[in-house]
């Protein structure tokens, strides 16, 4: 393998004295900071791709939630997943390396992954509305061209869309088409295809979008084309006056939970907030009380678990996996209740970070996953699909509707990775069926007052969680107060883990009041510091 134009073009990409980490979402830190990163990303790409026998890598140069001057990198294997997390350790070790040791480095992957150089590798990149992300996304390219890998270049696009090109391309077309009117038309014709079984006189009432001023508004836009003659959707923080997450996005609803800034909200309105990349959702609206309410990925998952089960059971289709869900220790206590205990449904804890839930998720015919954050989608087996494909042939005439809408659903998900544009259309799906407001959906369950927090240390890699991430291992002592001030509040549950995006410790409390909450919240804080 030739790694002359590597050395030559390198010296354009100079490594700056920092400790780069693949964490939770890849490479996320200042932009100013990134370009080494970004030229060797787009080599690691193309050193995966051979390893995959050509198979097209997605890399995405996106931060996703972070503040605009952020910017970030992740890789997408080839059926849309996240980079295997063998790999991640030669990202971390790539993008470390001095200028120097780069091509040594290369070289170690090669040898050490049995690489067959001699393959043409694939690659395909995209990137986020961040006015720095074309020069970050020009590096990637130079990084692939320089170990002659052949680069498709998708610009701006949502995350959970460059997931969806690389899983068409490496299925020859069978997910879908890989272009960007292939995904539109994919899950506007499942959703119109839906809203005809459902009952075409329906209407659901409109939806007013934050687009956090970023990706997800121009492609929302072009979505609500597609479906505009079945679902009304307004866009706001369209990018036009505001600055990207600032003040508004999902990340902004979920964490302050409050209304973004930018969108004129009446009493009952269905509302609902995209994140910076478009790969989160969560919904809120103002009760009858005029109060902010908010609907985030937990009442996201129960709604759509709870519609899946109800079209199972009306089916009479029995799975040997069955259906359940994947939360992580940051979904509310309530809605795991009541998805156990309730609902019947299983539940499993993963780590922080949807490769974990999606991880778990498989363990499924159906597993529906979601961060709290508005985060994740809903898996299907193939031996699910099969039971639902064959049912459609048996069935009798009640069970006839609830067996095509359910392959609908199915056709409408994205599940190659969690996306807004896919999580939206399921949500509005079984709001129009049950013919529900957000308030009714809220009454499922009530959630436990809650609060999350960022605490600044001077690392926060000192903070060792356990598997799960709900306790501390190291240091002990931390765990023994928090356990000590827990025991003090009914219903209460705390946990800290340092954050794999941002250089802070997340610290999490939950209690049966507003005021336990704000009290253990703090402690815990304390604690940390
Ligand atoms: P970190 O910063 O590791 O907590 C955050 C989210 C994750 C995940 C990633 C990637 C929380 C508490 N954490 O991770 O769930 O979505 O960003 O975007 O929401
Ligand atoms: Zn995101």
């Amino acid at each position: 393998m030739d790694f002359t134009v590597v050395t030559k073009n390198g010296l354009n990409h100079p490594k700056p004295d920092i400790k780069f980490t693949y964490g939770t979402a890849g490479f996320r830190m200042k932009a100013d900071l990134l370009d080494s990163v970004m030229f060797r990303m787009g080599l690691l790409a193309v050193l995966r791709s051979k390893c995959k026998e050509g198979k097209s890598i997605g890399v995405m140069v996106t931060a996703s939630h972070n503040p605009e001057p952020d910017n970030g990198v992740k890789l997408v294997d080839p059926y849309g997943e996240m980079l295997e997390q063998s790999w991640e350790k030669h990202a971390t070790k790539i993008a470390q390396s001095s200028d120097t040791d780069l091509v040594q480095c290369l070289q170690d992957v090669v040898s050490e992954e049995n690489i067959n150089t001699s393959v043409t590798a694939n690659v395909v990149v995209g990137m986020d509305t961040r006015l720095v992300s074309t020069a970050l996304l020009s590096s990637v390219r130079e990084g692939v061209e320089s170990l002659g890998g052949q680069c498709k270049d998708y610009g701006v696009v949502s995350t959970p869309q460059l997931h969806y090109f690389v899983t068409c391309i490496n299925t020859n077309g069978s997910y879908g088409e890989p272009t960007e009117e292939g995904y539109f038309k994919k899950f506007s014709n499942a959703f119109i295809k839906l809203h005809n079984l459902i009952g075409s006189n329906l209407t659901t009432r409109p939806s007013k979008l934050d687009g956090a001023n970023g990706v997800g508004a121009l492609k929302g836009r072009v979505l609500s084309k597609y479906i505009s003659e079945y679902l009304k959707i307004d866009v706001f923080n369209d990018g036009t006056n505001g600055i990207l997450n600032k003040g508004c996005g999902a990340d902004f609803v979920k964490t302050n939970q409050k209304a973004p800034a930018g969108i004129e909200m009446e009493v009952n309105d269905k509302c609902l907030a995209y994140d910076g990349d478009a790969d989160r959702v969560v919904y809120f609206y103002k009760n009858s009380e005029n109060k902010f309410k908010l609907l985030d990925g937990d009442k996201i998952a129960t709604l759509i678990a709870s519609f899946i089960k109800e079209k199972l059971d009306i089916a009479g289709i029995q799975l040997d996996k069955g259906l359940g869900v994947v939360q992580t220790a940051y979904a509310n206590g309530s809605s795991t209740n009541y998805l156990n205990d309730k609902m019947g449904v299983p539940v499993t804890i993963a780590k922080t970070g949807v490769k974990h839930l999606h991880h778990k998720a498989l363990s499924y015919d159906i597993g529906v996953y979601f961060e709290a954050n508005g985060h994740g989608t809903v898996i299907y087996s193939d031996n699910a699909k099969a039971r639902i494909a064959s049912a459609a042939k048996t069935a009798t005439n009640d069970q006839k509707r609830a067996v095509e809408i359910l392959s609908a659903f199915i056709d409408l998900t994205n599940e190659t990775v969690g996306d807004a544009m896919s999580d939206m259309l399921l949500v509005e799906t079984v709001l129009l069926e049950r013919q529900i407001t957000c308030e009714s959906w809220d009454r499922e369950y009530t959630d436990l007052p809650n609060k999350l927090s960022k605490v600044a240390v001077k690392d926060r890699r000192v903070i060792q969680p356990n598997e799960d991430e709900t306790r501390v291992l190291q240091p002990t002592e931390l765990q023994d107060k928090i356990d000590q001030v827990v025991k003090l509040f009914p219903k209460a549950r705390s946990f800290v883990r340092p954050s794999g995006t941002e250089d802070v410790v997340r610290v999490y409390a939950e209690a049966e009041t507003a005021e336990a909450t704000a009290k253990l919240s703090a402690f815990v804080s304390r604690c940390v510091y």
